[in-house]
């Protein structure tokens, strides 16, 4: 039998719609020399960083699991120019590239990846569970969409002692879809907590593409039904991500609430280092790699505006290439943790 409509529910209607208008979808950062440089090196960083840690992991220096950040580097390195010192930053698993955007050291990261005393949980955490209170940042979360919940949580920490400090809590779009995320949206709204979700749709979960698994693959939408506004963002383009951001970011710092922004971006490699992606074409990468590419973008644009010449971008890979080069000396070099390190840090 179909439900009867309630007269109830209709006078019930709310008319309360999210606030797009304090975002403008498009926007891009007018970026200087200094900056572009330094967006160029950071991303290159990250790709360089995970190129190593894939070699690493073929030779059988990196146990357990390995998700690469490759294609994505935008995202993190423009979300971090947006943030302010003490804003935390949260992500799952694939989390390299946002620990070395938050200023963590390339030599902890690899270190940990091979389960290395001088890794930065001491060996006993590796890819996918690093932390630094340092640089807060909160992990590195092998559990899809756990995340999203702590994330919350850190908001909800900012907002009750009134410091005017935001969270981002990065996630997938397969993570997009998990139950827990929308009982945090709801909480964060109701609550108006200061938090970024920056959902890093990069069109596929483990192998699912995402027009075979979401109802409603508009992820900026997904917060709807909560009143949270969202946009889309040209997650390739650094200068597109950091516009974003610095609005999301004024808008939570001003009190209004979470926002959400879904980055469209793309990743190169497999799911993890097991993944041989035969569930799409070598044709959609390549197109990828050679229209999009990120860390490309800003390299012609720093040639065509006369801002760097080929010789000092070929300087700053070497710079890149000794810090990951060094990192990965370190990671093999390093003893393993004392087998007494089995009874630390683990709650009995
Ligand atoms: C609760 C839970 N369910 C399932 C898994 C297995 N799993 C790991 S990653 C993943 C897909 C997530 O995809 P997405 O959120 O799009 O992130 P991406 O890997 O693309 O960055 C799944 C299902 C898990 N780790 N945790
Ligand atoms: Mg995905």
């Amino acid at each position: 039998m179909a439900p009867r409509k309630s007269a109830t529910a209709t006078s019930r209607k709310t008319t309360a719609k999210p606030a797009k208008k304090d975002f403008t979808e498009g926007a891009i950062s007018e970026f200087d020399r200094d900056t572009e440089l330094k967006a160029y090196r950071e991303m290159l960083l990250i790709r360089r960083f995970e190129e190593k840690a894939g070699q690493l992991y073929g030779m059988g220096f990196i146990g357990g699991f390995c998700h690469l950040y490759i294609g994505q580097e935008a995202v993190v390195v423009g979300m971090q120019m947006a943030l302010k010192d003490g804003d935390q930053v949260i992500t799952g698993y694939r989390d390299h590239g946002h620990m070395l955007a938050c200023g963590m050291s390339a030599r902890g990261v690899m270190a940990e990846l091979t389960g290395r005393r001088g890794g930065l949980s001491k060996g006993k955490g590796g890819s996918m569970h690093m932390f630094s209170k340092e640089k807060n940042f909160y992990g590195g979360h092998g559990i899809v969409g756990a995340q999203v919940s702590l994330g919350t949580g850190l908001a909800f920490a900012n907002s009750y002692r009134d410091n005017g400090l935001v969270s981002v809590a990065y996630f997938g779009d397969g993570a997009a879809n998990q139950g827990q995320v929308y009982e945090s949206f709801n909480m964060a709204e109701l609550w108006k907590l200061p938090v970024i979700y920056v959902i890093e749709n990069n069109r596929y979960a483990m192998g699912t593409a995402v027009s075979r698994a979401s109802a409603q693959t508009n992820f900026s939408q997904r917060g709807v039904s909560f009143n949270i506004p969202g946009i889309q963002v040209d997650g390739m383009d650094v200068r597109a991500v950091r516009a974003a951001g610095e609005q999301a970011a004024e808008y939570c710092r001003a009190g209004k609430g979470p926002v959400i922004l879904e980055m469209m971006t793309y990743r190169y490699r497999g799911h993890s280092m097991s993944d041989p992606a035969k569930y799409r074409s070598k044709d959609e990468v390549q197109k990828m790699r050679s229209e999009h590419d990120p860390i490309e973008q800003v390299r012609n644009r720093l040639l065509e505006k006369g801002w760097a010449s080929e010789e000092e971008l070929k300087q700053i890979d070497k710079d890149v290439r000794d810090i990951v080069a060094d990192s990965a000396d370190f990671a093999q070099a390093d003893p393993e943790p004392d087998a007494s390190e089995l009874y630390t840090d683990i709650l009995l």
